[in-house]
């Protein structure tokens, strides 16, 4: 078991979706040792939305990004692991994907500022992760399970 175990919040963005990505994304933090514990497919709407990004309200791009972020189907998720946060954030890389380097999700799977596949609970914003998932899932919602390689996985 983890010393440390911790919740994140991730989402794949609707581009990710509509490219067939969820797979490819789902499979590299299942590689990576994390513990799925909560999954939700579903579009979200403007309220959801301006919650979720009301860090971003009032920037020029506030407005593009709602739109986007509800154009289409989300995949929603809650990783649980050692550090779980600040590690899903470097496997995304950058926020840009033009930024980030290739190995990192974005700079493998993404261009674009405006679509770049995923989103991750930021490590730097203190308690984002635990509200984020408060935003997208009820307690009931998240399942306690222990898979059975964590103890190959975790000195
Ligand atoms: P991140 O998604 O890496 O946490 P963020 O929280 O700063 O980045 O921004 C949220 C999203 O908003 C980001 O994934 C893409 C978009 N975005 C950020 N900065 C932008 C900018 N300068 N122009 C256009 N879109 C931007
Ligand atoms: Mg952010």
């Amino acid at each position: 078991m983890s010393e440390d175990p911790e919740r994140t919040f991730v989402m794949v963005k609707p581009d990710g979706v509509q490219r067939g990505l969820i797979g490819e994304i789902i499979g590299r933090f299942e590689d990576r040792g994390l513990t799925l514990v909560g999954a939700k497919f579903v579009r979200i709407d403007r309220d959801l939305a301006e919650d979720h990004y009301g860090e971003h309200e009032g920037k020029p791009f506030f407005e593009d990004l709602v739109e986007f972020i509800t154009s289409g189907p989300v995949m929603a998720m809650v990783w649980e692991g050692q550090d779980a946060t600040r590690q899903v954030r470097t496997m995304m890389g950058e926020t840009d994907p033009a930024e980030s380097a290739p190995g990192t999700i974005r700079g493998d799977l993404g261009l674009d500022l405006g679509r770049n596949v995923i989103h991750g609970s930021d490590h730097e914003d203190e308690g984002a992760n635990e509200r984020e998932i408060a935003l997208f899932f009820d307690e009931a919602e998240l399942v306690d399970w222990d898979p059975i390689d964590d103890a190959w996985l975790y000195e």
